[in-house]
This record gives C-alpha cells, sequence and structure tokens, in this order.
C-alpha cells in the first residue's frame, strides 16, 4: 500500500481555496493543467512511498506517539508556488516551525517503524493544485502571482494523519489518485 502523513485542511480551508482556485482557470494556458480534485487536497509531511501492509501496526504505533508529542498549532492557507514547470501550489503560513517539526516527526517515526525513507530533504509546506499535462509546458509565474494575496481563514492543526494513495483508475484520461486516510491521531494527547 502507497502511503504518505498529512495534515488535512478543514471544510472552511477547502471551500474558500475552491473559490480562489476557480478564478485562475481563466488564466492563460490553464487547459494545460491537471487540477487536483477538492476532496483530496492535503499538506503532504511525509512521503512513505509503497509499504508492506505487516508494519502498518508498527507505522500506526510510531505515528500515535508523534502525534502525541506535538501541540495544536495555528495554520492558514497563504499565497502559492512552484516546482518548475510541473506543480503549481498553495502554501501556508501561522505554525510552519511547527508544522516543520512534525513533519520531521513524520519522518522519524516512519523510519523507527522500517520505513525504508528517502533522504530527508528541507521540509517545504505546499498543496499541489495542479500539475502539467504530459506535453504541455504552462508557464506557472502568472498563476503564482495571481495567489500571491490569497490568505484563508487560521484554523488549529489538531491532527495527524496517516493516508493511503491508491492508484488512479487505468484506462480512464485524467483520472487521479484516491485519498483514503487510514488514521489520524489527535495532536498533543
Ligand atoms: P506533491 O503534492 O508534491 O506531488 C500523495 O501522492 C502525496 O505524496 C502528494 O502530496 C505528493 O506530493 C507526495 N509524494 C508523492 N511522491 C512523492 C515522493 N517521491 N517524495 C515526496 N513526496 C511525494
Amino acid at each position: 500500500m502507497r502511503l504518505f502523513a498529512a495534515v488535512l485542511p478543514p471544510a472552511r480551508a477547502i471551500d474558500e481555496l475552491a473559490v480562489a482556485v476557480e478564478r485562475l482557470h481563466t488564466l492563460p494556458g490553464s487547459g494545460g493543467l491537471r487540477w487536483t480534485g477538492h476532496d483530496g487536497w492535503h499538506f503532504t509531511l511525509a512521503f512513505l512511498g509503497e509499504v508492506d501492509e505487516e508494519i502498518l501496526p508498527v507505522i500506526e504505533e510510531r505515528f500515535g506517539r508523534a502525534a502525541a508529542r506535538q501541540d495544536p498549532f495555528p495554520l492558514r492557507l497563504h499565497g502559492g508556488g512552484h516546482f518548475g514547470r510541473r506543480a503549481l501550489w498553495v502554501g501556508a503560513a501561522g505554525g510552519i516551525d511547527a508544522m516543520r517539526l512534525l513533519a520531521d516527526r513524520a519522518d522519524a517515526a516512519a523510519r523507527r517503524a522500517g520505513v525504508a525513507m528517502e533522504e530527508h530533504r528541507a521540509y517545504k509546506a505546499h498543496l499541489t493544485i495542479a500539475r502539467s499535462r504530459t506535453g504541455f509546458d504552462t508557464d506557472l509565474r502568472p498563476y503564482v502571482e495571481a495567489l500571491a494575496h490569497f490568505e484563508g481563514t487560521a484554523w488549529t492543526v489538531g491532527e495527524l494523519a496517516l493516508v493511503r494513495s491508491n492508484p488512479p483508475v487505468p484506462g480512464v484520461p485524467g483520472a487521479q489518485p484516491r485519498y483514503e486516510p487510514v488514521r489520524v491521531w489527535p495532536l498533543g494527547r
């Protein structure tokens, strides 16, 4: 099973972002982008990749401990950015240091559970809203400019989620992976 750890924004934040993203659809080149589904919007904390189901109980135990060590923290959606011409994302502000700490803890928890994690890179909080379609080469900078003043309403991040990524239905053009929370743990308890 393919797993990742994430912060899942509440419905209000998702709705606010949906309004902002809708406006982006009118910008030039938007047809070359594949927009991610609202119901899957998340901030990845750590990517575990393909994991043997047998070690799921150990992962869950470690993640429970990691969550208990971290107090809830404030967060809001804030501005945007891009990874080259590949991906367009919305950023976060407020409790970024706490979010980074939670990402580090999730990474460490997965390693201790025996997951072969990739090299731990500098954490960049991002929520991917679009990816370039194959064969398209959209300049994402105007999209980032349009998002520059986007500020969502702050919420309190109170949970760490372990999410399963189910592959898109084969043969369906534009099909997206389906994300399924496996378990969530309250922070700080
Ligand atoms: P992305 O949003 O930057 O594409 C589910 O696929 C989540 O895991 C996505 O948020 C994705 O990040 C992230 N992800 C997928 N493959 C990854 C990898 N090899 N390394 C880090 N994160 C990855």
